[in-house]
């Protein structure tokens, strides 16, 4: 095993993701976003506003420019990928919140604006959240606005020195709304145990998230947010949700190929939807009809 010149070990980060976008008729692809660049080290989460044009536009401008300032420049700092991608989304309108984590060597780069962030969870207890930036107003986070400039001004930059063995959890809104940390972090330790890969993983905890954005009776972290703001509401919040998992592992043990991009249920609804619309309007939604009861709720599937 390879050591750096602090002494520590070299880390390697391997990482999956899962997307559960809203069951909303109007907008089929939710208006998260997300991207997993392997050779770089680097992912991105992003949580649109509206059709989630912008949001999506952001990600892919942001995959391509990880990938290219690693070249003159061995490692990625998230923030100038944010706005090298920002002023290249420029066609697309609407707004985003987004969060841009990289592996540099033992530190991890982050940058953050608004709502999506991320957590590290070290020796089975969450060491840190990234901070949320709310505007004054209850539930509005600040946003990157298309065309104006508007946000970057706000995206905080962290660095943080990580560990073999450290997770990283980066998720919209979808997810922090509606699991706990410590839900997080119980749930991160059952797949440690099981040895899941990350994709694995993103997938359980974007399906408990979702488990509880649709129980209306549930104590979720949206509910004691909404209490401290004065305000009655009880239950999950339905939303898209965007979990991307990553693994700190020491340099030797991670192998390129396990960095895969995870289950993609969005395009598994894509494909459904596209086979199936012009045989039957009705039959459109049938995929989640089919995982959900006549009352909205989940079936027990998992
Ligand atoms: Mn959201």
């Amino acid at each position: 095993m390879s050591k750096s010149v602090s002494g520590s070990v070299d880390v390697k980060m391997i990482a999956g993701a899962c997307y559960i976008p809203k069951n909303d008729q109007e907008k089929t692809m939710g208006s998260d976003s997300h991207f997993i660049e392997e050779e770089v080290q680097a992912i991105g989460v992003a949580d649109g506003v509206g059709a989630g044009e912008f949001a999506r536009a952001l990600m892919s401008k942001a995959a391509k420019e990880a990938k290219k300032h690693c070249l003159p420049n061995p490692y990625v700092v998230p923030k100038q990928v944010l706005r090298h991608a920002y002023f290249q989304s420029g066609k697309s309108s609407g707004s985003c919140t987004a969060c841009i984590v990289a592996l540099d060597e033992n530190t991890l780069k982050a940058v953050v604006v608004g709502d999506s962030g991320f957590l590290v969870i070290r020796g089975g207890k969450v060491v840190y959240k990234s901070p949320v930036q709310l505007t004054e107003e209850f539930d509005c986070s600040y946003q990157l606005v298309a065309g104006t400039a508007r946000g970057l001004d706000v995206a905080a930059e962290l660095k943080l020195q990580m560990e073999a063995g450290d997770v990283i959890v980066v998720g919209t809104d979808g997810l922090f709304d509606n699991l706990f940390p410590e839900e997080i972090e119980a749930m991160v330790k059952v797949s440690l145990q099981r040895d899941d890969q990350p994709n694995v993983l993103a997938e359980s905890l974007a399906k408990a998230a979702l488990e509880k954005s649709l129980d209306t009776n549930c104590k979720s972290p949206y509910v004691a947010a909404a209490q401290a703001a004065g305000l009655v509401y009880t239950g999950g919040k339905p939303d898209d949700i965007t979990v991307v998992a990553g693994y700190v592992q020491p340099y030797s043990k991670a192998k390129v190929n396990e960095f895969s991009s995870g289950t993609d249920w969005f395009h598994q609804m894509l494909k459904y939807r596209q086979k199936n619309a012009y045989i039957d309007p009705r039959k459109k939604y049938e995929y989640y009809e089919s995982i959900l009861n006549p009352h909205g709720q989940l079936r027990g599937l998992w």
